[in-house]
């Protein structure tokens, strides 16, 4: 079994709220329609590829929420329900924690004051990966570690780069020694252990990639990225995403993802 292989996964549904989800560009305002959209094309896509989707219903109290991702982290093992760095979605964990006690036998919790975004956590075969950020602090890193260790799984600190949101938004795991990510990332030296291949100029946000099964998914506007991997012999989807790209969001984001045997 790969780290990428999956059969099952969570996601939710945007709300009408969505449009007021937090962003850096305020100016790129999302349109309700097209991220709707989009996200049923995502959907269609990993059932595509065989996984069972779990569609959690809009939550609008939470604009955040459809990016699922970050309140929890999904393993074969069991489910870590995490503790999200920005104020406006901490309490997205409350709702999670319904959904994961559905999937999973076995829910642990980040306590009080740990903050950690799934967006930070990215899983290689080696090692699992936790980007400090502005949204993932040490204590809450330290305190994962010891959840992951519970599980018999193996997490180590690293740094998300300044000014970039998460630590999955500069890098992704394309095969089981490969990593895609920024030129920013790569010269961290985080990677010197695996083969990394440089987002592309002007590409730097197509780091969020996601690999599935035996595909690669893209986000379809970052053309170049998309001519690299095919011609580095990656099977590639490329995923219209740049309305969801306006909330600084990847496809990651979008969805829980893991093996359930
Ligand atoms: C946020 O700022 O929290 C959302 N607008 C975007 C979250 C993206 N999530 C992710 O990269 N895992």
């Amino acid at each position: 079994m790969r780290v990428f292989d999956f059969n099952s996964a969570i996601v939710c549904t945007p709300g009408k709220s969505v449009v007021n989800g937090l962003r850096e560009d305020a100016r790129a305002v999302p349109r309700y329609e097209i991220v709707l959209q989009q996200h049923r094309d995502y959907i269609a896509v990993l059932r595509e590829f065989g996984l069972a989707v779990d569609v959690l219903p809009p939550l609008e109290a939470f604009p955040d929420s459809t990016f699922v991702e970050d309140p929890a982290l999904t393993f074969t093992e069991g489910a870590i329900l995490l503790r999200p760095g920005a104020k406006t979605r901490e309490a997205e964990r409350e709702e999670m924690r319904t959904a994961l006690k559905r999937h999973f036998a076995k829910t642990l919790e980040l306590g009080e004051g740990n903050y950690v975004d799934g967006g930070d956590v990215l899983v290689t075969p080696k090692e699992i990966f936790i980007g400090l950020s502005a949204r993932t602090t040490r204590k809450g890193a330290e305190a994962l570690i010891g959840l992951l260790r519970e599980l018999g799984l193996n997490g180590r600190i690293g740094h998300t780069p300044a000014d970039v949101l998460h630590f999955k938004t500069a890098s992704a795991l394309l095969d089981e020694e490969t990593i895609l990510a920024t030129k920013a990332m790569a010269d961290s030296g985080v990677f010197v252990d695996y083969r990394v291949i440089v987002t592309p100029d002007g590409e730097d946000a197509a780091a969020n990639a996601l690999r599935i099964n035996d595909t690669v998914l893209i986000g379809a506007h970052y053309k170049r990225t998309i001519e690299m991997l095919s011609k580095a012999n990656y099977r590639v989807r490329a995923v219209e995403m740049a309305e969801v790209a306006k909330l600084d969001a990847g496809l990651s984001c979008m969805s829980l993802r893991w093996f359930a045997p």
